[in-house]
């Protein structure tokens, strides 16, 4: 069984049990799928050398869970998953996929209308059978038809950061083939995109000694046997195509070694970007495709060139391609075609900022509210991730099912951070804890918290949570009174959109812009996976503007830290460099600004 499969049970364990009403145990499972998810080595493979044992290393797998890990890995059945599928046969994945449907409306949805995927949910929802249950109501009945709407236009695309440990997986066992020279993931993965339509995979292969190790042939016949692949739509000696388990299309393409760099640079993409890397290949009388650069046939007619060595002009590497065009290298995230290759030409390329560049975190939920770990977790998770810092941003008052803090809280939270650091320091430990909240900004835009306590935090974060579908105009200027307050330092998750599942508020982008520079308000790129406010072209916008930006995790549990990540390639995707996001910053830098606004 692959991380993926396991997790998924994980993920419905926990969801079955909160619709059996079990407490403690959702969030077990929860945090258990969350571990399972995030490995970077196969499951099987931790079992095989560590037993039980190495599976209780995987964070949130106690002895309990790791028991039932290894029923499941020996092949056995997971007597209690079986029992409590059986009661509730639904799919309950597809069904908690649609906004605001959760278990336990799961629940009462399969007992009353028998409804066991989106097909029944989507029929009834439309027969009107929804708003006649028991406290539910046209207005439920609206929203599930809307997110089931929202989850079609999706076009079956996935969020790059929830599956991209499975691709790094993937791509590291291809690369582990005795017959394989190199292997890499291409096309939008490679680019860093939101979501991803399908996987791009390249491999060279080894030159064979004796005809039975073969070549490119064995490649493929390892690719195919692969645990992650659920069905072979085509398998040929040098291109196979497969749909994986976890539901995305791969393709694997074997190429010469001598064509690596062309073929790593055509399927990279984007597409715009090669179209226009082509042109200039034109222009200079030569011919670039996934096979190379080379002098066209009538260039080589006229200069007499004949040899095949002669025929090409690059094609090894990627580096040399662009070198030959006359262009810097560019980065993948960047190929957009959007300007880049102008900048490549005259050395103006932004120096991105790199994927060790962060020192620190500005949001980080705790288990004072809707978190998962202690305070004390959290800053020893970040400091082993190598972080200098992280502010602790838990949700205040208007978010009451969160246990969000009043005022009161938050001055119990200020001294108790105090406390922690003092203890650090002791522990010889770098990291420093800062005082945050992630405040709420009321529909008018005030704000839940005093100012006198506000004026005692590190790292005022304020956010939207509620009132998402205000008129354009009167959202904006919700927005930007919060950002008039001299105490918020950022605004957190602008848009509060999640991608594939809820669409952003609508706001005039421009006018928040406008709005942060003069109040010196920093802008939040949300590292969490479906969430990645403030998109590509937003970060562009910022970056023109000298508007300052922040990398935040949006951790609600110490394992979200590899979130990170991910903003960091929208901020590069954005061309933003470490000047532009605060805390790529040293901590005293970083403070200074937000004191200074
Ligand atoms: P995706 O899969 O929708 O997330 O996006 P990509 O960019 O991975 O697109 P995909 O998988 O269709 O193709 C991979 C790369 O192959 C793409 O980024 C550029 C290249 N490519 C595909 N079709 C064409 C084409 O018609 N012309 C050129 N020049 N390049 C293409
Ligand atoms: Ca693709
Ligand atoms: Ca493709
Ligand atoms: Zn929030």
């Amino acid at each position: 069984m692959t991380n993926q499969e396991i997790a998924k049970i994980l993920r419905e364990m926990a969801e079955l049990y909160e619709m059996e009403g079990v407490l403690f145990k959702p969030r077990a499972y929860e945090k258990a799928a969350l571990g399972v998810e995030a490995l970077d080595k196969e499951i099987m493979e931790i079992y095989k050398s560590g037993g039980a044992g190495g599976l209780m290393k995987i964070s949130g797998v106690g002895q309990g869970i790791a028991h039932h890990l290894e029923t499941m890995l020996r092949g056995k059945k997971f007597a209690e998953y079986e029992r409590l599928k059986k009661k509730i046969p639904v799919n309950i994945s597809e069904l908690t996929a649609v906004e605001g449907v959760g278990p336990k409306m799961i629940k009462v949805l399969y007992q009353k209308l028998k409804i066991k995927n989106l097909k029944d949910l989507e029929a009834a929802a439309k027969a009107g059978k929804i708003r006649r249950l028991a406290r539910f109501g046209q207005k439920s009945e609206e929203k599930i038809l809307r997110g089931i709407e929202f989850l079609k236009k999706s076009g079956g695309r996935q969020v790059l950061g929830f599956v991209l440990p499975e691709i790094r997986n993937l791509e590291r066992m291809i690369k582990s083939f005795p017959e394989v020279e190199d292997a890499i993931v291409a096309g939008s993965t490679r680019r860093r995109k939101e979501t991803i339509g399908d996987i791009d995979i390249l491999a060279t292969s080894k030159k064979p000694t004796s005809p039975s190790q073969g070549g490119p042939e064995k490649v493929m016949d390892k690719f195919v046997g692969l645990p992650f692949i659920a069905h072979v739509y085509a398998k040929g000696k040098t291109k196979t195509m497969v749909k994986l388990k976890n539901g995305l299309d791969a393709d694997l393409r074997v190429v010469p070694k001598e064509s690596y760099g062309a073929a790593l640079n055509y399927f990279t993409g984007s597409k715009d970007h090669n179209i226009a890397l082509r042109e200039m290949a034109i222009k200079r009388g030569w011919k670039l495709n996934e096979y190379g650069l080379f002098h066209s046939a009538e260039q080589r007619r006229m200069e007499r060139r004949n040899t095949p060595k002669e025929k090409m002009i690059a094609g090894k590497t990627e580096e040399e391609i662009y070198k030959k065009l006359g262009l810097h290298y560019i980065e993948p995230e960047m190929r957009e075609n959007a300007g880049e290759i102008e900048l490549a030409r005259q050395n103006r390329l932004p120096k991105l900022i790199g994927y060790k560049d962060l020192k620190g975190d500005l949001q980080t939920q705790t288990n004072w509210t809707d978190g998962e770990d202690s305070i004390e977790a959290m800053a020893k998770e970040a400091e082993k991730l190598g972080l200098e810092y992280i502010a602790i941003t838990d949700h205040t008052r208007s978010l009451a099912m969160t246990g969000g803090a009043d005022e009161k809280k938050l001055l119990k939270q200020i001294a108790e951070i105090d406390k922690i650091n003092h203890k650090l320091k002791i522990k010889n430990c770098k990291l420093k804890v800062l005082k945050g909240a992630e405040v709420n900004i009321g529909k008018n835009g005030s704000l839940d918290i005093q100012d006198e306590v506000l004026k005692k935090l590190d790292v005022v974060g304020a956010a939207v949570h509620s009132h998402f579908k205000l008129p354009r105009a009167e959202q904006t200027r919700r927005i930007i009174k919060a950002m008039e307050n001299p105490n918020v330092d950022i605004i957190f998750h602008l848009t509060g959109r999640i991608i594939n599942r809820r669409e952003p508020i609508e706001v005039d982008i421009d006018e928040i812009i406008k709005a942060a520079k003069r109040t010196g308000t920093v802008l939040e790129i949300d590292a969490y996976p479906d969430r990645l406010d403030i998109k590509d072209e937003y970060v562009r916008k910022c970056v023109e503007a000298g508007v300052k930006m922040s990398i935040d995790s949006d951790a609600h549990s110490a394992s979200h830290f590899k979130f990170l990540e991910i903003g960091i390639s929208q901020a590069r995707r954005g061309w933003a460099t470490c000047d532009d996001i605060i805390n790529a910053w040293p901590l005293e830098k970083m403070l200074g600004l937000l004191k200074g606004k």
